[in-house]
């Protein structure tokens, strides 16, 4: 048998974003959470064909749009990803909203506005047209938080590192320059992810991470590494690990998210400020903080609402086969 999927492929600030605009299954869910776990049950072929080699890459990453569970909401969005399906996704979302307004696939209850129904939660976005091309999109995320400080893991050829692992959308270790650890630029990417593989691997063994509110969203999944900025005018810059080979090429909505808040809750971030965050190229993301909130933990500790804007271009349009005959049909990873 032969699926054919008709994808609209797009990247936001570099990093790929693979909209499946027809071809995608019905899924049974009264959340979006729930809807992905059904995909994950069923259906993980077809990301796992759509998002992996000979048809995907080691940085692929997309979307499936679906009708909202609440009619007051614009559309429901399930991400996938080769690492899997995220409960929440900052650059694909960006890039999600510019393929659907740009190529008229969901019309808005509000002009310039939508509400987005994630697995991790409701995100508000607002975007910008000239014309008809979408020029910015800025989304509220979901609630993000400290999660841990100073947690320490042995690294290989590096020795002890230490870290702090916040969630904004994803549990994110956050490794900034240290005595064994000089800053992302000194080292290749090639280095920076198997570093990430292990560690990521190790903090999962000796700790637990899992959201106070959705036992769903749980692990650490993403190692974000700091450095020193390009332009002087940003505020900070990292390289985030994901998948099993992947550094983001944007600087990651959900690490963005997950690193405002954890300068907030050390105090270097206040409400009102701007957070200029540069991807391991250079491209930028503009971090806001929208809202102050109590965390989900009861623990007294704030958590904030931040927001993110960045940009995304379309690429083009991409109608993918999976043959069950193709020996490949689910992809390969090397
Ligand atoms: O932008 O949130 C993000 C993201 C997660 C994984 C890759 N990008």
């Amino acid at each position: 048998m032969k699926k054919t999927f008709f994808c609209i492929d797009a990247h936001t600030c570099g990093n790929p974003v693979r909209l499946v605009a027809g071809g995608g299954p019905l899924l049974q869910g009264q959340s979006m959470m729930e809807r992905r776990l059904h995909f994950l049950a069923e259906y993980d072929w077809i990301r796992k064909g759509l998002m992996f080699e000979p048809r995907g890459h080691d940085m692929m990453s997309g979307s499936i749009l679906y009708s909202p569970v609440d009619p007051a909401n614009d559309m429901g969005v399930l991400y996938i990803e080769t690492s899997g399906c995220l409960p929440m996704c900052g650059h694909g979302t960006i890039g999600t909203v510019t393929i659907a307004v740009e190529e008229g696939l969901i019309v808005p209850k509000q002009a310039g506005k939508l509400r987005l129904e994630t697995p991790a939660g409701l995100v508000l976005i607002e975007y910008a047209q000239e014309g008809k091309k979408v020029t910015s999109v800025k989304l509220t995320n979901v609630k993000s938080f400290l999660a841990a400080e100073d947690i320490t893991v042995e690294c290989p050829d590096l020795g002890t590192l230490s870290m702090d692992v916040a969630y904004g959308g994803n549990f994110y270790a956050i490794i900034d320059p240290q005595p064994n650890f000089k800053g992302l630029e000194h080292y290749s990417a090639g280095q920076l992810i198997s570093w990430s593989r292990i560690l990521r691997q190790r903090i999962n063994d000796h700790y637990t991470f899992v959201h106070p509110e959705d036992k769903n969203i749980n692990g650490l999944s993403h190692v974000q590494w700091t450095g020193s900025v390009l332009d002087s005018l940003s505020t900070a810059r990292n390289a985030v690990f994901y998948g099993d080979k992947a550094i983001d090429r944007s600087p990651c909505g959900t690490g963005t998210s997950a690193r405002m808040a954890q300068w907030y809750a050390k105090g270097k971030l206040k409400k009102g400020d701007r957070f200029v965050h540069e991807s391991i190229i250079g491209s930028k993301f503009i971090g806001t903080i929208e809202d102050e909130v109590p965390n989900a933990f009861g623990d007294g500790k704030p958590a904030i609402v931040p927001g993110i804007e960045g940009w995304a271009m379309v690429t083009g349009y991409n109608t993918i086969i999976i043959d069950d005959d193709d020996p490949y049909a689910h992809g390969f990873q090397v």
